[in-house]
């Protein structure tokens, strides 16, 4: 018997184990450090104590949910303050009463004692919401756009003199909150489609079309509906968001949409919204972005064959 809980328990700490090493540099930004936008630290949780399988007898985070969360229309009820049962919720499941799809890319999530979802990906030292609105997963999806790097003059593609691979760029916002240069992607709206999420999320960061009349608003979807005819998934699941807690994560679809003539998205870019830059920035292994997009970029560079 002891045997068996033994090999069990083995199991499970290998098991949670090999997810963080599917997904590199996943689980780092979310722990160990201040939480965005208050003066809360995490509690530290060491690497090896990561998984929820690992015996953590001092595991006593606080719990943290931004006032700025509360009564959104975009956000869950408050368990604690508005005394309403996290059990009524169909977690692991799309919830119709509200629209919203609870289900988890990583697959079936689980409940702590308290009927609350647990991180997939283990622990975070920092229980509630955070600045998050959904318990449990948030789903976003982000649009890669890119083209490559050009010589200004010749127009010819430019070629790292190192990998002798084709540099490629892509459409990069700089966030309102923590400064740092990002896709320019968005929570999925109850009920929305990823391809709407994406056309829309491009379009408020990157052309500023929220401060656009409704006509030259239309005129910029038209065009965008095109241009985003052919986009290719290069990640869905979990994402490393600063934001992330042992209740409430990201996970997002990342579509790659690629320029190869350079004459599709020549568009006039804006920052708007979120957004208070935007610029075609270029990529390589040394690019520093928001979560974990540089591991999105990369799959882009495997898929394009570009310079890392
Ligand atoms: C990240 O947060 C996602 O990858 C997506 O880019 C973003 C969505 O959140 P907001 O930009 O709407 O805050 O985790």
């Amino acid at each position: 018997m002891l045997k068996k809980g033994l090999f069990f328990g083995i199991c499970c700490f290998a098991s949670a184990f090999s997810i963080l090493k599917q997904v590199p540099n996943m689980h780092y930004k979310c722990r160990n450090s201040q939480y965005p936008r208050s003066n809360l630290m995490r509690l530290h949780v060491p690497d090896d104590k990561v998984p929820w399988n690992v015996e953590f007898p001092d595991y006593f985070p606080i719990s943290y949910t931004d006032p700025s969360v509360y009564g959104k229309p975009w956000a869950d009820v408050d368990f604690e303050k508005e005394g309403a049962n996290p059990q009524r919720i169909s977690w692991n499941q799309i919830d119709t009463s509200l629209n919203v799809d609870r289900t988890s890319f990583t697959g079936n999530y689980r409940l702590n004692t308290d009927g609350l979802p647990m991180n997939p990906m283990g622990r975070t030292g920092i229980k509630g919401r955070g600045l998050l609105g959904r318990w449990g997963p948030n789903h976003a999806g982000d649009p890669i756009v890119t083209r490559w790097a050009r010589d200004l003059v010749t127009k010819s593609v430019k070629v790292d003199s190192t990998t002798k691979k084709p540099i490629l760029q892509f459409v990069s916002i700089q966030r309102k909150d923590s400064k740092e240069w990002a896709i320019p992607g968005g929570m999925v709206d109850p009920g929305e489609m990823i391809t709407e999420t994406l056309k829309r999320e491009f379009a408020e960061e990157a052309l500023n079309c929220l401060e656009k009349t409704e006509a030259q608003r239309k005129a910029v979807n038209d065009r965008l509906d095109k241009a985003f005819k052919n986009g290719v998934e290069v990640y869905k699941g979990y994402v490393d968001d600063p934001r992330n807690t042992d209740n409430a994560w990201m996970e997002t679809v990342a579509y790659n949409f690629h320029d190869d003539k350079n004459d599709i998205f020549n568009m006039n870019f804006k920052a708007g919204d979120d957004a208070i830059g935007v610029r075609w920035m270029n990529i390589d292994r040394n690019i520093k972005l928001y979560a974990s997009h540089k591991h999105f970029i990369e799959k882009v560079v495997q898929l394009r064959g570009a310079h890392w």
